[in-house]
């Protein structure tokens, strides 16, 4: 039998070295437990980067998915499939949307959200050929690909992997004046993440979503949120646009929408942008395939009947109120909404991996992000009485 070490080494030596992970070796996941090739039990509070709030293998999950991968998997988009209609109806009406369009990855929905804010420009706004600009925001995190990379604040992401895409115009995350400076003629859209992740789950000030949704309006720009992250219950909303009554023009939905179990994601939005695609403008050999429609049909069917948004608004609050409370030399503050919360270390902690690793020993599973957040997001289906029990060795760790 195979050890820790042992897996550890084989990865090394085989794996290209673009992470550098936590030395556990998860084989078993059930819930918000997971468990490691020694047997030492896990509490999840990463839930794969918000890709798991429905909770580790859900039997409802496990069994669509099982059914389903014995009637078809894969047809491609040559033909069409029986349950790409239905999965295409109850997103749209489940997010207020008129259409869907279906991808994989992330990274894949938010390109599509590109191609599609910038054919929308050049056939809506009439903005002249090859002339369209995108305004994102500094310390934004939208995927990896090439083009995405290309509009990404931090070095390291593109360092090596140049020439870039054009287009893209970055301004300060929160800072309204800066935008409106940036809008012109040109501009078709603004993207961005309603609370950004990657940079540390930092939340706007209150008010920002709402002048930049306006912003947006008056200048005929679209509003895209990548809700990647942040949507599908994680902030005790369905979007995190909501805490602020925006209804942008465009969404992006990845991660949770299979719970998990598939890489399924999408962008929603009016039929006046995506029905700037015609057959052959873009697509994917997988988007839409009958097994991630089916998963992902249920993975949002699990998210309305265990009341996972108000399950993340009420434990969240709840989380918060308590981290708040630790006397921890530590801390300098502690942010975020529902089931999504950045503890922000002080300078002189000495980083954030440290203390994920000691709560690692203590059967907690967290990353760290940006040297000194530790970043907590279990999945949403976790109980009060876990959270007490993780409240416990959080406060050892952080305190003493
Ligand atoms: C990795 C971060 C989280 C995302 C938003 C698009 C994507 C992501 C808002 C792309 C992906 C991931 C990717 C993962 C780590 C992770 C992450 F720290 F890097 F930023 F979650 F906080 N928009 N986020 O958060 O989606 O193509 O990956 O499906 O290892 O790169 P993807």
């Amino acid at each position: 039998m195979k050890h820790t070490k042992d897996y550890i080494q084989l990865e090394n030596k085989y794996g290209a070295n673009n992470y550098k992970p936590l030395d556990v070796v998860l084989s078993k996941g059930t819930g918000i437990w997971l468990e490691d090739v020694e047997g030492n039990k896990y509490m999840d509070f990463l839930a794969s980067y918000s890709a798991v709030n429905q909770g580790h293998c859900h039997p409802r999950l496990v069994e669509k998915m099982q059914e389903q991968c014995k009637r078809l998997a894969l047809t491609s988009r040559a033909f069409r499939n029986d349950w790409l209609p239905i999965f295409a109806q109850e997103l749209c009406e489940m997010t207020g949307y008129e259409m869907m369009l279906p991808m994989n990855s992330g990274a894949e929905a938010v390109e599509t959200a590109i191609k599609a804010a910038r054919k929308w420009g050049y056939y809506n706004k009439k903005v002249a050929p090859n002339k369209a600009e995108i305004i994102v925001c500094e310390g934004n995190f939208h995927g990896r690909t090439t083009t995405i990379i290309s509009f990404s604040s931090e070095d390291q992401y593109k360092d090596g992997f140049g020439p870039f895409t054009p287009g893209f115009k970055i301004v300060p995350y929160g800072d309204i004046n800066a935008l409106k400076e940036a809008i012109n003629e040109n501009t078709v859209a603004f993207m961005i993440e309603p609370i950004q992740g990657e940079s540390g789950v930092v939340v706007p000030r209150e008010g920002y979503l709402k002048e930049a949704a306006d912003l947006c309006k008056e200048n005929k720009v679209l509003l895209v949120a990548d809700e990647i992250q942040s949507g599908l219950g994680r902030t005790g909303k369905l979007f995190a646009c909501e805490h602020e009554n925006v209804t942008p023009d465009m969404i992006i939905i990845g991660k949770a929408l299979s719970g998990g179990m598939y890489p399924v994601s999408a962008v929603v939005a009016s039929s006046e942008i995506l029905g700037v695609f015609n057959p052959g403008d873009h697509g994917s050999t997988y988007g839409g395939n009958p097994l991630a429609c089916v998963i992902a049909i249920e993975a949002l069917r699990i998210i309305k009947d265990e009341k996972l948004i108000e399950r993340s608004a009420e434990l969240g609050e709840y989380f918060l109120t308590k981290l708040k409370e630790f006397d921890s030399p530590y801390i300098d503050f502690c942010r975020g909404k529902g089931l999504w919360i950045g503890i922000v270390l002080k300078d002189s902690a000495g980083g954030a991996r440290r203390f994920c690793e000691q709560l690692l020993e203590k059967g907690i599973l967290c990353k760290e992000t940006h040297e000194n957040v530790i970043r907590i997001a279990p999945p949403l289906i976790i109980t009060k009485e876990e959270i007490d029990q993780a409240l416990v060795s959080l406060e050892e760790v952080l305190t003493k």
